[in-house]
């Protein structure tokens, strides 16, 4: 039995995609560096590394002229490797961005036919999806954008994406597949403009929906990052509005094309606060790292990937956990939340509340010149990242 605190477990629900693992290793400038390995090589490889759940496109596993009963055999043998090693399909996604057809976007492509063939693929995914058990749904635009905004107004875009959104819900109702839909949003790559470039523009969004109430969001660490965003910030205004159905977990270096590195890879410390956030909140969903190895590796680099991903997951919540069992920092942190002069609580409006925050006597000088001690709140934070704390 090894005493290694750092193993995944089932708790966890550590998942990955098919396209994650499966990568094989192109990029816009380079061929395939790995073989491409069978769905059912990959779940034997998720099964090996730990991970408890293992998610796709469809046409990761279907391919897309495949006919019913090919498509059935394959989902057949899919189900199988799953069972036997004990992994989930938690979630399923439809490709709407790899065949020509939606080069122009999807569900916001000025072909009425192309919006009815994203359609009629969604409606496949579903139902694959709810034949593996699947629960969330996402759906990432990657196509659903513009180079030049002569191509269509974007908020016809936007029209034509809620349509299709409200439509994709009533079939998840409609079949009682019970679909949490998760909506992931990303600034640019593969189109210069994405809609919905952020998580927070996907909430607004929601909020125009016909059934807001199963519709949620899926942040990606790199693409809030893509944006210049805090990640943790986004997640939590999901969290806070109940909207934090999925997470993809990865890595970015703020300013460069989207790289899906390992997570922690690139900026530890923007990781230990998510995690940090993930866990003091009692987020039970997924964690699902959408990422890629390195162009460098072959399938035993994969596997340090997908290792790496996990572990440092573990370690940074048991870094959390230090930080928050820290004397140093718990009497930093009891201090915050102080008021440092009497004065009335803001709460919800009332006459007399009005009042006594107009007429009370606050010393604006001192509340300007209070110390705050951030500084050794964060290096007491590095400390017990870097490990000697
Ligand atoms: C890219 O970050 C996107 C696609 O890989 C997929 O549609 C989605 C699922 O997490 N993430
Ligand atoms: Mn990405
Ligand atoms: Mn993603």
């Amino acid at each position: 039995m090894s005493t290694d605190p750092f193993l995944p477990a089932p708790e966890h629900k550590f998942s990955f995609g098919l396209w994650t693992v499966g990568n094989p290793g192109r990029d816009p400038f380079g061929e395939p560096v790995r073989d491409r390995l069978s769905p059912v090589q990959l779940v034997e490889l998720l099964g090996e590394v730990g991970a408890w759940g293992v998610n796709l496109h469809d046409n990761d596993l279907v391919p897309i002229d495949a006919n019913a009963s090919v498509r059935d055999g394959i989902v057949r043998e899919f189900r199988t490797a799953c069972v036997s090693n004990g992994l989930t399909v938690p979630m399923v996604t439809t490709n709407l961005f790899t065949d020509p057809a939606f080069k122009d976007g999807a569900f916001t492509a000025n072909d009425q036919a192309v919006r009815a063939l994203s359609v009629q693929k969604a409606m496949g995914a579903m139902d694959l999806g709810a034949e593996l058990g699947a629960k969330i749904f996402v759906m990432w635009g990657g196509r659903e954008g513009a180079e030049t905004d002569g191509c269509r107004r974007p908020d016809v875009a936007i029209a034509r994406l809620r349509e299709a959104v409200n439509f994709l819900c009533e079939y998840s109702v409609a079949n009682g597949y019970d679909y949490r839909i998760a909506l992931e949003a990303k600034p640019n790559e593969p189109r210069s403009d994405i809609y919905m470039p952020t998580t927070g523009a996907y909430l607004g969004f929601i909020a125009t929906l016909d059934h807001p109430e199963l519709v949620g969001v899926n942040p990606e660490v790199a693409h809030e990052h893509m944006a210049g965003l805090n990640m943790t910030h986004s997640v939590a205004q999901a969290w806070d509005a109940g909207k934090l159905f999925h997470i993809d977990l990865n890595d970015q270096l703020v300013g460069r094309f989207d790289q899906d590195f390992r997570f922690g890879a690139a900026n530890p410390k923007a990781a230990f606060w998510l995690v940090k956030f993930l866990e003091e909140v009692g987020y039970d969903g997924p964690r699902h790292f959408d990422a890629h190895a390195y162009r460098t590796e072959g399938y035993e680099g994969v596997k340090d990937f997908a290792r790496g991903c996990m572990r440092t997951y573990l370690i940074l919540k048991d870094k959390a956990r230090r930080w928050r069992a820290d004397p140093e920092i718990s009497a930093l942190v009891a201090g915050l939340a102080e008021s440092s002069q009497a004065a009335p609580p803001v709460g919800r409006y009332s006459q007399g509340g009005a009042e006594s925050l107009k007429l009370c006597r606050l010393d604006r000088a001192a509340l300007g010149g209070r110390e705050l001690r951030y500084e050794q709140l964060d290096q007491l934070t590095i400390e017990i990242l870097c490990g000697v704390r």
